[in-house]
């Protein structure tokens, strides 16, 4: 019942976008309007949705953006076509799934329930996920089946998604429900409000904290004047929106100022970028906090690097810290020395031979794994219909333009993955990799503890016995389990995300420094543990810092 009741609701609030189904239409009253197609949802995603008892949803950056349409509205508005393949995102998918294939192999936790999974691509784009939410509601897509309704395994919570902007919007939308999501990336201060996003819990701590122990960073260190560069996001701004409150709390007034405060845009413009760098090569400060995640930096690195800014010392957010799109040994001059916050860390057994575990030739369907082979190995893929590598900004900076670049040579299958150096298989710094494999787990312990349930001991009332069944049940009812004891163990670590679906795990504090083999090492030089409260533990080791300037020394921001 509820759940036609959730459908027609749906089908008012979407209705712009809403392929309305054959059964409308047949059902067509006298004098009403026959109901049209307004849009089309192209949803690449995964789905194993055969012999499941419950499908847990995913989102993830599979590709770093859309390709903006020319003129949108000479035909029918169709979903924007992605590209750039993203190693990084596919790895957390991959976790995704195989935190799923260790739960069902697991008798001590959902023993006699199979859970699938059905993962959509965000293209790090709102467009997409607000697409991807409403799909995950109605089950109504063009390419994937329907398993919201009666006859598919039904959908029990979200996992994503991805970067806090993103998660904002699906939010709004899952939140209308009482839909259950869980985050692994997205750390703004905004989606701890409960008010706003009722059922949004996650596994990376909010950016309260990350702010905290950057004012202490920089008090630690008596730098006065400090630079900040934000992505003109709600990661970016509220981060550093929070990092200038915290420095005034800590600090007397006028002992620490900003010397400037940017941000970078979110869509590719040149003259923007450049407009940040000609303040950064201004600026007395030698200190620079940057609030951004790597996808949206990177344009403004290449640009600080042709104006060869050097000797700053950069306070690295943790999306950005540990990036292999922006660690690279040619930003070294640039951006050595950064000294930066990372969550923690884990090893998920198994993870590098599932990651191994992937071949073009094996599913003719299986349009990423073509994808992530041609990307990966600078080939085109027989017969794929993706093409490779296509860059369809404008005037890009360190790019020539290139739209539908495809390779001069067939890949052959025979490449060798283990020999790839790439993000994809690095699992050196599993954190965020880590916090997915921990949503999945927190969304699996919720089911668990609905389905232990016991007479009497439930809270729904209006049954006989106050239980909810994990065979028929309500979002709102997983939720309930969600939001209350929510306390287990992961791979040894105890999760305890509290009544605002927050979590305090430490960070380490790490330096960029170079190693022998002409990489760049992260190396561990302090730690933060903060509840975003005045106590806190704050520990960094002065003497196993690199810095990035002539004298090789603390440098002194006055
Ligand atoms: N929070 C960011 C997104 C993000 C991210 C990352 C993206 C974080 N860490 C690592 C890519 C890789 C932290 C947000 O938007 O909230």
């Amino acid at each position: 019942m509820a759940h036609t009741k959730l459908w027609v609701l749906l089908v008012l609030y979407v209705g712009a976008l809403q392929y309305l189904p054959a059964r409308t239409e047949e059902a067509k009253p006298e004098g009403e309007e026959e109901c049209r197609l307004l849009g089309k949802f192209d949803l690449r995603g995964y789905v194993e949705a055969e012999h499941t008892d419950h499908v847990i949803g995913g989102m993830f950056p599979m590709h770093f953006r859309t390709i903006l349409e020319e003129d949108p509205t000479s035909t029918p508005p169709m979903s924007p076509q992605c590209e750039g393949f993203n190693f990084r995102g596919y790895r957390w998918v991959k976790a995704m799934i195989l935190a799923i294939r260790h739960i069902n192999k697991d008798p001590d936790i959902l023993p006699n329930i199979t859970l699938g999974y059905q993962i959509y691509d965000t293209c790090y784009t709102m467009s997409k996920t607000v697409e991807n939410s409403l799909a995950f509601l109605t089950g109504q897509n063009e390419t994937t089946p329907v398993f919201r309704c009666s006859s598919g395994a039904p959908l029990a919570a979200v996992v994503g998604a991805g970067g806090s902007t993103l998660s904002i919007a699906s939010s709004r939308i899952l939140g209308l429900y009482y839909f259950p999501q869980v985050g692994y990336a997205s750390s703004s201060l905004l989606l701890s409000d409960k008010y706003q996003f009722p059922t949004y819990l996650r596994t990376i701590p909010s950016d309260n904290v990350q702010s905290q122990g950057m004012a202490i960073l920089v008090k630690h260190f008596g730098w006065k004047w400090v630079g900040t560069i934000a992505a003109d996001d709600d990661y970016g701004k509220y981060g550093v929106k929070a990092f200038k409150e915290k420095i005034e709390k800590i600090t007397r007034s006028g002992e620490i100022c900003i010397a400037f405060s940017e941000t970078i845009p979110k869509i590719y413009s040149r003259t923007k970028i450049q407009k940040v760098v000609e303040t950064v090569k201004d600026t007395n400060a030698t200190v620079i906090v940057v609030y951004s995640s790597d996808i949206d930096f990177h344009p403004l690195v290449e640009e600080f690097m042709i104006s060869n800014i050097s000797s700053k010392t950069w306070i690295a957010s943790e999306a950005w810290v540990t990036s292999a799109l922006i660690a690279r040994p040619e930003y070294f001059p640039l951006l050595g020395g950064a000294i930066g916050f990372g969550v923690r860390r884990g090893h998920i057994p198994g993870l590098k031979e599932f990651l191994l575990d992937i071949h073009p030739g094996r599913d003719p369907n299986d349009d990423l794994a073509i994808e992530f082979w041609q990307s990966a190995f600078n080939c085109t893929w027989p017969n794929a219909s993706i093409p490779y590598n296509t860059d369809n900004r404008k005037n890009v900076t360190g790019h020539e333009n290139r739209v539908n670049f495809t390779s001069d040579h067939f890949c052959t299958g025979e490449e060798n993955l283990e020999e790839l150096n790439n993000t994809y298989l690095d699992v050196s710094e599993l954190r965020i990799t880590y916090n997915v494999y921990k949503a999945v787990y927190a969304v699996a312990h919720g089911l668990h503890q609905l389905d232990l349930c016991t007479e009497d001991g439930g809270p729904f009332t209006g049954t006989s016995s106050r239980c909810a069944s994990i065979d028929e049940f309500e979002p709102w009812q997983l939720m309930y389990y969600m939001k209350n004891k929510m306390e287990f163990t992961v791979l040894n670590e105890t999760v305890h995300i509290d009544e605002k679906g927050d979590v305090y795990t430490p960070y380490d504090i790490l330096n960029w420094q170079m190693n022998g083999t002409n990489d760049i090492a992260f190396v561990n030089v302090g730690k933060f543990n903060s509840s975003g409260a005045e106590d806190y533990e704050f520990m960094v080791y002065n003497d196993s810092i690199f810095w990035n300037n002539p004298a090789a020394a603390n440098p002194r921001s006055t």
